[in-house]
């Protein structure tokens, strides 16, 4: 099985860091089969993470990757795609990383309707720095900042970003993988800001603190709260409620940035060659 996948590893790098229970692997691996799937040219994929458990995904992975700083992966994201548009950029970000301190770069992203694929992993917990809130965990939940339980409202992640401007929103989890892989490849397919919102589960952190149970007891809380939007569409309002919406949420065309930024260029280049 892994053989399948194996070529887009850097086998020398593993084992992981990652704990025991962790679902960062899964969704990699879901991004790896949509790269797969797509066909893209390894050699022309670039994978840029920020901080945090999950971005230190970006280590295993055998492509061009950037490892950068907290907060600002799709800030070197945007350079590398304005650098050369022929590249496939990724961004694997956190759910602190991109919803706290990478937020600005978030939203104006998305506005500008720049062509990355940027798939969050949302653990609703600061993992690496040992359990703070995040902009994105529930009200109640508990964290080390959070010891009686968060008072603050969380960003629903995926409106955020429709709002902001991005032209493809989905969201999956760590036990549907097919789905998660499919809506990474649809995001693939998107010629603009493609936006996947993927539940994880931190077992050591979030769930410990929360007292979700184990790992497996994790997965399983999002099989049952899950629900795909196509299903949820035709059920009445009181059977979605407490439900998690997955699946494509907004898929809408509008101009791509890098594209409108070079025909500005040929614009000028053509003036200047006429003068
Ligand atoms: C500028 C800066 N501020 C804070 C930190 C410390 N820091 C590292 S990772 C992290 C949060 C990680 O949470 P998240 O992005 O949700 O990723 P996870 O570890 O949960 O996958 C923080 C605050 C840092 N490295 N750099
Ligand atoms: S702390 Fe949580 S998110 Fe980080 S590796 Fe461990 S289980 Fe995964």
């Amino acid at each position: 099985m892994f053989a399948e996948i194996e070529q887009y590893f850097r086998t020398n790098r593993l084992p992981h860091i990652w704990c025991p229970g962790c679902s960062n692997g899964i969704i990699v691996k879901s991004i790896v089969e949509a790269i797969q799937k797509a066909g893209l040219d390894q050699d022309k994929t670039v994978i840029v993470s920020g901080i945090g458990c999950s971005s230190r995904a970006t280590g295993y992975l055998n492509f061009d990757t950037l490892h950068t700083t907290h907060g600002r992966a799709i800030a070197f994201a945007t350079g590398v795609k304005m650098a050369n548009p022929e590249l496939h950029v990724f961004v694997i970000t956190g759910d602190g990383d991109c919803a706290s301190i990478g937020g600005n770069h978030f939203i104006h992203a998305a506005r500008r309707n720049i062509n990355l694929n940027v798939i969050l992993f949302n653990n609703s917990i600061y993992g690496m720095t040992g359990g703070q809130y995040s902009p994105m965990s529930p009200i109640g939940a508990k964290g080390t900042t959070a010891p009686y339980g968060n008072i603050e409202r969380p960003f629903d992640i995926c409106n955020l970003a429709i709002g902001a401007g991005a032209t493809y929103v989905a969201r999956g989890n760590s036990f549907h993988t097919r789905q998660l892989t499919d809506i990474i490849y649809a995001g693939i397919t998107n010629k603009g800001f493609s936006f996947v919102e993927a539940l994880a589960a931190c077992p050591i952190y979030y769930g410990r603190k929360n007292k979700q149970g184990s790992a497996a007891d994790m997965l399983k809380w999002q099989k049952d709260h899950c629900l795909p939007k196509e299903a949820a569409d035709r059920l009445p309002p009181e059977k979605r409620e407490g439900k998690i919406l997955t699946g494509i949420l907004h898929h809408v065309p509008a101009p791509e940035y890098t594209e409108q930024y070079e025909k500005i260029i040929n614009r000028f280049k053509e003036a200047n060659s006429n003068a």
